[in-house]
C-alpha cells in the first residue's frame, strides 16, 4: 500500500506497519516436530497431544542457577512476539502443568549435551543432564513454534506446539563458526548477534580470528601498541578498531550464557604485519613495515630467531588466556611461507609449550601437523583434498581434527558466480555443497573418533557489515551445524532442503539478512503466489563503524 503524500496519521502508519509485518511473516508455515534444524536424533509425533501456549503459561525450572538462567533465556525468547508475561520460577520438582518445565536429571543416557523434549496437552517438558542440554532443548522448542515467534514485537498468532517427543544429542562435541575480525573489524554488538545465530543452530564454539596483517584486535596491556597502532587499520583503509579487555569479556560472557565457548586465535608466525608495524623489534630486519590493507597473504612473520619474539608470545598468550575461561588457545600457523622446514616446526613446538604453560590446549591450522605432538593438540583442517598424509601422520601421533574443508565449510566462498561478496579460490559453495560431505569420513585414514568436530570459518576480506556476515552465514551455517550435530542416519539433501526452507520466514521475522538460495524451496507467499523475497533489512552496526555498507549485495 503506497504511503499517502500528506503526513500519514497514526492509524495509517499502524496499518502500513501491520501489512509490512504480515508480508514478512507470510506464510505461517505449519511448525512440525520433524522440521527442526539440525535434525534431531529421534522424533515421535503425536498429533493428539498438541499444546497451545497461552498468556497464562509459566516457566518452571529445577532450582539450580544454570538451569534457571536457561529458563530466563527462554522467557526472553518468547516474550517479545507473544507479549505473554511467562514468569520464571525455580522449584524442586518442575512439572509441565500449563507451561514449560526445564528439568535437570541424572539420566546419563541423554549425554552431556543431550535433551528430551515432550509436548503433551499439559504443556512442554525439557529434560537434560546439564544446563547446556536444556539450552539446546529450548532452541528446538523455539523452532516448533510458528515463525512469528522470531518477531521482536507482539504478533497475534496461535502459538500451537505439535504434540510428541524428541530425544536428541550431538554427534560431535565441537561445533563452531569462525569470524575474522582482523581483515575487517566488527563492533561488539555485531559479534553478539553472530553468537545468537550460532546458538539457534546448537553450535557451541565461536572462534575469533583476532590478529592478521591488516589489524590486531585485542588489547594486550604489556604490549599496548598492538591494539592502539596495530588495530588502527583494516582492509580497504577503514578505521579498524580493537576490543578492550572489557569488550572482550562481554563477548565471552554473552557467549557463555548461550553455552558457546570463545576460541581466541593469535595467528603466528605469519599474518603478523600489524604486530610488526606496532613493534618493529619483532621483525626480522627490525624495520617497521608499512601498514598493510590489501588482501595478499604469506609475506609477514615475526622473527623466529629472536628471543624477544618468545617474550612477546608468552605475554600475549598469558593475557589472552586470562580472558579465556575455555580450554582452547588457537595459534594459527597457516601460510607462514617465509618460515620453512625445521625453523617453522621448531617455532611451533616452542609456541605449543608456551600455550601449555597457560594451562590451555593448543589449536592451530593443519599446517602445524609436522611439528611434534603436544598433549591434546587439535588441528583445524582447511584443505580441499582429503588425501593429506601430513595431517594423517599428526593424527596417528595423537592430534584430533576440527574439519573446515575449504571447498565445503568456508563461508567466505561465493554461493554462485554472481554472488557479489566473497572469494572463489576453493570453488563456489552453494547450500548443497556446504551440506554434502561427511565429517566422520572426510580425510583419508582419519577415523571418526579422531574428529572433534566441524567449524565454518568466515574470512572477511570482502565482508564489511553485519548484513554481509548474515548473507554469507545464512543459509549455509545451518548446513554445517547439522553435520556437527545430527546423526549420520538423518543425513539427506532432500529432507534438509525442505526443513531449511521453513527457516526463511523465521529469519525474515527476526530481521536477519540471508541469501535466498535458489535451491531451497522457500515457502510460497499465499497472498500472491510468489516466494517471499528476503529483503535486506538496514541493520545498525556499532558506533565505531564508519563503513558505508556495500550497495551491491543481493
Ligand atoms: C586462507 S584458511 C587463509 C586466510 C584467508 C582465506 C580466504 C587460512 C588458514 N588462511 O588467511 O583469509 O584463505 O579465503
Amino acid at each position: 500500500m503506497p504511503l499517502p503524500t500528506r503526513e500519514p496519521d497514526a492509524a495509517t502508519l499502524a496499518r502500513v506497519a501491520e501489512q509490512a509485518a504480515a508480508e514478512l511473516l507470510a506464510p505461517p508455515a505449519p511448525a512440525r516436530l520433524a522440521e527442526v534444524v539440525p535434525a534431531p536424533q529421534r522424533v515421535l509425533p503425536d498429533p493428539s497431544e498438541d499444546w497451545l501456549l497461552t498468556a497464562d503459561a509459566v516457566i518452571v525450572a529445577t532450582a539450580d542457577a544454570p538451569a534457571l538462567a536457561v529458563a530466563e533465556r527462554l522467557g526472553e525468547l518468547l516474550r517479545p512476539a507473544t507479549g505473554f508475561p511467562l514468569p520464571v520460577t525455580g522449584v524442586a520438582r518442575p512439572a509441565a502443568s500449563g507451561g514449560i518445565a526445564l528439568v535437570l536429571t541424572d539420566d546419563a543416557g541423554l549425554g552431556t549435551e543431550g535433551y528430551r523434549l515432550v509436548v503433551t496437552r499439559a504443556g512442554v517438558t525439557i529434560t537434560a543432564v546439564t544446563a547446556a542440554g536444556l539450552f539446546y532443548g529450548v532452541q528446538t522448542l523455539r523452532q516448533l513454534l510458528p515463525p512469528a515467534i522470531e518477531s521482536p514485537a507482539p504478533v497475534g498468532e496461535h502459538w500451537l506446539l505439535p504434540g510428541g517427543s524428541i530425544t536428541d544429542q550431538p554427534r560431535f562435541p565441537y561445533r563452531g563458526a569462525m569470524l575474522d575480525v582482523a581483515r575487517h573489524f566488527f563492533a561488539v554488538e555485531d559479534v553478539l548477534r553472530v553468537v545468537d545465530h550460532l546458538a539457534r543452530y546448537k553450535l557451541n564454539h565461536l572462534h575469533l580470528h583476532l590478529t592478521d596483517d591488516q589489524g590486531w584486535r585485542i588489547a594486550v596491556d604489556s604490549w599496548p601498541r598492538l591494539a592502539t597502532v596495530g588495530g588502527a587499520t583494516e582492509v580497504g583503509n577503514g578505521p579498524g578498531g580493537h576490543y578492550t579487555k572489557a569488550d572482550y569479556r562481554r563477548i565471552v560472557s554473552y557467549a557463555a550464557a548461550r553455552h558457546i565457548t570463545v576460541v581466541p586465535e593469535v595467528d603466528l608466525p605469519g599474518h603478523t604485519n600489524a604486530a610488526l608495524v606496532a613493534y618493529p623489534e619483532l621483525a626480522p630486519d627490525k624495520v617497521a613495515p608499512p601498514p598493510y590493507t590489501d588482501t595478499e597473504v604469506g609475506f609477514s612473520y615475526v622473527d623466529p630467531a629472536n628471543e624477544r619474539t618468545y617474550d612477546f608470545i608468552a605475554d600475549v598468550l598469558g593475557e589472552v588466556a586470562a580472558l579465556t575461561p575455555g580450554p582452547w588457545l588457537h595459534i594459527g600457523g597457516d601460510e607462514a611461507f617465509k618460515v620453512k622446514g625445521g625453523v617453522y616446526t621448531g617455532f611451533v613446538e616452542r609456541v605449543q609449550r608456551l600455550v601449555a604453560r597457560t594451562g590451555r590446549t593448543v589449536v592451530g591450522w593443519h599446517q602445524l601437523a609436522p611439528a611434534a605432538h603436544a598433549e591434546g593438540r587439535v588441528l583445524q583442517w582447511w584443505g580441499t583434498d582429503g588425501e593429506d598424509p601430513a595431517t594423517l601422520d599428526a593424527v596417528q601421533r595423537g592430534a584430533r581434527l576440527i574439519l573446515s574443508p575449504g571447498n565445503h565449510a568456508y563461508l567466505d566462498m561465493k554461493y554462485a558466480p554472481d554472488t557479489p561478496l566473497g572469494q572463489d579460490w576453493a570453488g563456489l559453495i552453494d547450500v548443497r555443497r556446504a551440506y554434502e560431505w561427511d565429517p566422520g569420513a572426510h580425510v583419508t585414514g582419519v577415523p571418526e573418533a579422531a574428529v572433534l568436530g566441524v567449524e565454518a570459518p568466515l574470512w572477511t576480506e570482502s565482508i564489511t557489515s553485519l548484513a554481509d556476515i548474515e548473507v554469507m552465514l545464512l543459509p549455509r551455517l545451518p548446513a554445517i551445524a547439522e553435520l556437527g550435530w545430527s546423526p549420520r542416519a538423518t543425513h539427506g539433501w532432500a529432507g534438509f532442503r525442505d526443513r531449511l526452507a521453513g527457516h526463511g520466514p523465521r529469519w525474515a521475522a527476526a530481521g536477519i539478512a540471508f541469501h535466498p538460495a535458489p535451491e531451497i524451496p522457500w515457502p510460497v507467499n499465499q497472498a500472491d503466489g510468489t516466494r517471499p523475497t528476503p529483503r535486506r533489512i538496514p541493520i545498525q552496526t556499532g558506533p565505531n563503524r564508519a563503513h558505508v555498507s556495500r550497495t551491491d549485495n543481493p
